[in-house]
């Protein structure tokens, strides 16, 4: 999701980066668009309720080799501001971070028709304003369902928490060797989240967008930052393909009731017996209205579908 992406789904290998003070292109100008079809694995069709992802995992694998630093904690918005912004703000550590977050679609697309070939916009001319227009785009998802476009962060003064930053088995501020694997652990205690979870699993498939605000270029204003920016293996990629090198996405959900909480068709002791014990031990799986916290409303829900 490039405005000048000339390959749009084939490439065999992508990029994140922000062209710095550029009011011509969204601040999250190059975005990875990772699609996962979940049909085949997980029943569709049960209801934006039928639904409750208790983890969710993405990793990528880095193609470039020393070009960037890693960071594994998210940077304040402000602190891509140019330097002579009053509202600039420090970045405390070196590197910048790898964030993944939902995806939103404008402009006819939706997630039933979106495809890995689907022009970067179908409105608006890049040439003139690039900004606004991608067809599909890093995005925040409320409890409702309310979709908001995240891509131009900085200039909207947006400070949303992405679904995950990235890490790696590296230290702070080291540069980033060719073939690293970034892992994303999904914060997935949010009801939002949870609900773009939920509209995913429902038709059978989970996009996320994959974002990062290095510098593209060298910019007097804000200094010479990093030296490039990540470049990832696609799925198209036939040596990533042979190495294991290719986006992957693992996910825990349970669908349908918790009240069969053991899953084996019937409610009764077992199923009381196993939540109690999972939900004393602090298991993400009794966890049932994902606010990672373990309290009467957890108990409540249980009872709830357990006599329902
Ligand atoms: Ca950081
Ligand atoms: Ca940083
Ligand atoms: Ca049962
Ligand atoms: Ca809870």
């Amino acid at each position: 999701m490039y405005p000048f992406n000339g390959t749009p789904g084939t490439r065999l290998l992508a990029s994140t980066f922000t062209t710095p003070s550029s009011w011509l292109f969204d601040d999250r100008d190059a975005q990875f668009i990772v699609l996962f079809d979940t049909g085949g694995a997980i029943p569709t069709g049960r209801g934006l309720n039928g639904y409750r992802v208790i983890s969710a995992t993405l990793t990528v694998t880095v193609y470039n080799n020393n070009e960037f630093y890693y960071d594994s904690t998210y940077d304040l918005m402000s602190s891509y501001r140019d330097l002579d912004d009053p509202e600039h703000t420090v970045d405390f550590d070196v590197g910048r971070p790898i964030e993944v977050y939902p995806v939103g679609y404008r402009d006819g697309f939706s997630l039933a028709n979106w495809t890995e070939t689907s022009p970067f916009n179908v409105v608006g001319d890049p040439f003139v304003d690039g900004t606004r227009i991608r067809t599909a785009y890093a995005a925040w998802y409320s409890a409702a369902g309310a979709v908001t476009d995240v891509s131009l962060p900085v200039r909207d003064r947006l400070e949303i928490p992405p679904l995950a930053v990235a890490t790696a088995n590296l230290s702070g501020g080291q540069l980033v060797p060719s073939d690293t694997r970034f892992t994303f652990q999904m914060n997935v205690c949010d009801p939002g989240v949870q609900r773009y979870f939920a509209e995913g699993l429902n038709f059978g498939r989970m996009n996320f967008s994959i974002v990062s605000m290095h510098g593209a270029s060298w910019d007097p204003d804000i200094g010479p930052g990093d030296p490039s920016y990540p470049v990832y293996y696609t799925s198209e990629n036939p040596l990533a393909q042979v190495f294991g090198m290719t986006p992957t996405f693992a996910i825990t959900v349970r669908v349908g009731s918790a009240g069969d909480y053991n899953d084996d068709g019937q409610r009764n002791f077992f199923d009381v017996q196993l939540f109690l014990n999972d939900f004393s031990n602090g298991r993400p799986e009794a966890d049932l209205n994902s606010d990672c916290r373990f309290d009467f409303f957890d108990v409540q829900r249980f009872l709830n579908e357990f006599s329902n």
